[in-house]
């Protein structure tokens, strides 16, 4: 594999770029003949060409042929680095057996617990990078890497110690999460409040000390965590000055979005049962809902999320993967901008948006991530194509792309 740092450069002068909608930020139409500028891995320039200013002779010129750029996709919600896989657990909920009736006969994430606490460092990063590799081919350039089938301070480590390598060696941005609270380990059954405490006051402190989480997330649900664990776990990361995400009414209506809107979520995600309450404190908390299709058609959900009232409402919404073994083991981006429209209703730009500048929202790195502009870093993507809806209109196919990624010319496909 060659080396990312040895990867051709990708400063200079682009030219015969159409931009994609939304491109440039919210309700961008796009734009013809455009060009950019890229500068010691940042873009430094964006716009039309026949607004350019004047560029150095000796500055490289990189023909973009007519492609259709958009900002590099962002996968916000991932639970990329486990161990073992679940295939058994989707035969039986084809045969009728339902998603918390399997947790809670000790399958489900529990049994993700034992396989990943089972692998080392190396047989965890070795099972995730061809999942990393295979989103960073369609054109992903920063991805959020949770932890949570750890349960224990020296696993927990190790998967996000998995997620750090990752991102250096492959020269893309991961935002780490710690997810200690995603579910009650074995060894703690009918004590959760020791395992809270656990998270809190032993596991949270020490891996945030050693620069391994960016953020904090707690599965707020029947089969995870109470709202009153969760604020625990809120309060514990407010005293670390980490921000805080949430799966919240997934399964349920728990009150999960109100309560994190409250401790200025980044994020809640999934909110399929979100209610109107939920809605307005996302809203005035400026928390990114985050859409996850994948789970949704996976566990053959039917309970669609209030999309009409998120757009309505004017909250962002973002889309991901949500790659995990259980719910959704999906390794594409784009097909889920495809499901985003055709399942969830959203229009093309809305996806692409949720793909991109919503989705740097919900890690707090829309300053440089998400939308094409000077002072972003130079992460961006080339397609070949005539209509930005063929985006999400394949199923099972990548369209070929170059990307442009931390600076570096990193795909050509
Ligand atoms: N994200 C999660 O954390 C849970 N569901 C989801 O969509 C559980 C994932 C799992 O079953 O392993
Ligand atoms: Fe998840």
């Amino acid at each position: 594999m060659t080396d990312f740092h040895d990867l051709p450069s990708a400063d200079g002068l682009w030219t015969h770029l159409r931009l994609a909608p939304e491109a440039l930020g919210a309700g961008h139409a796009g734009m013809t003949d455009a060009a950019l500028i890229v500068r010691d891995g940042q873009l430094v320039w964006v716009g039309a060409r026949r607004d350019l200013p004047e560029v150095a002779s000796g500055v490289s010129r990189h023909d973009g042929a007519g492609a259709l750029v958009t900002p590099g996709l962002i996968d916000c919600h991932t639970h990329l680095v486990y161990g073992g896989q679940r295939a058994n657990e989707f035969a039986m909920r084809l045969t009728g057996a339902g998603y918390e009736e399997i947790a809670r006969a000790g399958g489900g994430i529990v049994s993700s617990v034992h396989a990943t606490r089972a692998a080392s460092e190396d047989a965890l990063y070795a099972l995730a990078l061809p999942r990393l590799r295979s989103l960073l081919e369609e054109g992903v350039c920063a991805i959020e890497i949770k932890s949570g089938y750890g349960l224990a301070l020296e696993h927990e480590r190790k998967q996000l110690r998995v997620a750090r390598r990752l991102g250096q060696d492959l020269g893309v941005t991961v935002r780490t999460t710690f997810l200690g609270a995603h579910a009650l380990p074995p060894d703690y059954v009918g004590r959760s409040q020791d395992y809270i405490d656990l998270v809190c006051h032993e596991m949270m402190p020490a891996l945030a000390a050693e620069g391994l989480v960016d953020a904090v997330d707690v599965f707020c649900e029947r089969i995870g965590f109470s709202l009153a664990e969760t604020e625990q776990v809120f309060q514990a990361a407010r005293s670390l000055g980490l921000p805080v995400k949430l799966h919240a009414e997934q399964l349920s209506d728990m009150g999960g979005a109100a309560l994190a809107a409250r401790y200025g979520a980044l994020s809640c995600d999934h909110i399929e049962h979100l209610s109107a309450a939920g809605i307005a404190a996302m809203k005035a908390a400026g928390s990114v809902a985050v859409l996850l299709p994948g789970a949704y058609y996976f566990l053959r959900d039917t309970h669609l999320p209030p999309i009409e009232a998120l757009r309505a409402a004017g909250v962002p919404m973002a889309v991901s993967t949500d790659h995990n073994p259980g719910t959704s083991p999906a390794l594409s981006l784009l097909l889920m901008l495809n499901m985003a429209c055709t399942v969830f209703r959203l229009t093309v730009p809305e996806a692409l948006a949720g793909a991109t500048r919503h989705a740097a929202q919900a890690l707090g790195l829309q300053k440089t991530h998400g939308t094409l502009a000077a002072g972003q870093a130079a992460n961006f993507v080339l397609w070949p194509i005539d209509d930005v809806s063929e985006l999400a209109y394949w199923l099972g196919q990548r369209p070929a792309c170059r990307v442009v990624r931390q600076g570096r010319i990193a795909v050509s496909s």
